[in-house]
């Protein structure tokens, strides 16, 4: 599975929650480049530079590090990737890895909110981490690219036929239960 959405619309804390309650492991690109930052290593310095504009990391750096990560063995029982693939450039090569591997993605699960309610929330989490991405400047370029880049993808899941929409608007607890339905849903129609 993976779980797409503007910044701030709830992937990380909904990625969470899903992973909780299905036993998949949850994949976030900005956690691992986040723990590389804080612990100084060279990918760490080299991705610094783009997240604190708000920049995507480069796709080869970026897809290099999702390659590695998919190749452990927690993966085995599925898996749920946050925050990736972001351009249509990472979709092709996430689609490489899963051709190679004989997988495929079940479900694309779309958060959707507004910029305004996405820019609150960013600022409200500044307040609390203090995490160096969280201004508003950047935070509006962040969802610039959003829309640029991402949106592509968006399009190419709907386009599958796998992408299933979620309002993201609302409280957290009420988000989780649209996500699981969602996911409910596939199940089911696999079976
Ligand atoms: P991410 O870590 O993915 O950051 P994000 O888009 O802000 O989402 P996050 O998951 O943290 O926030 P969430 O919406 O859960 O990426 C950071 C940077 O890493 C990128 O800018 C880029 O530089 C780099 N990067 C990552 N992946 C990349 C890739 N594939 N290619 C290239 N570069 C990449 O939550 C936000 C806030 O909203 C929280 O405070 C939360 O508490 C709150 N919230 C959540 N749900 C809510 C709700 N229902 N109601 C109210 N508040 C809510």
């Amino acid at each position: 599975m993976l779980i797409i959405g503007p910044p701030g619309s709830g992937k990380g804390t909904q990625a969470e929650r899903v992973s909780e309650r299905l036993g998949v492991v949850a994949i976030s690109t900005g956690d691992i480049f986040r723990a590389n930052v804080k612990g100084e290593t060279p990918l760490g310095i080299e991705a610094k530079k783009y997240m604190d504009a708000g920049d995507f990391v480069p796709d080869g750096v970026t897809n290099k590090m999702v390659r590695d990560r998919l190749s452990e063995g927690d993966v085995e029982n599925g898996f749920l990737l946050d925050g990736y693939p972001r351009t249509t450039a990472q979709v092709d090569y996430l689609d490489g890895i899963l051709a190679n591997s004989d997988e495929k993605l079940d479900v694309v699960l779309q958060l959707t909110a507004d910029d305004e309610e996405l820019v609150s929330r960013l600022l409200g989490r500044a307040k609390e981490t203090g995490r160096s991405d969280d201004n508003e400047a950047v935070i509006r370029h962040r969802l610039d690219l959003y829309h640029e880049q991402t949106e592509a993808v968006v399009a190419k899941y709907a386009q599958r036929g796998i992408l299933a929409p979620i309002n993201g608007i609302g409280a957290i607890d009420e988000v989780s239960d649209l996500l699981m339905a969602a996911i409910a849903d596939v199940a089911s129609a696999v079976r």
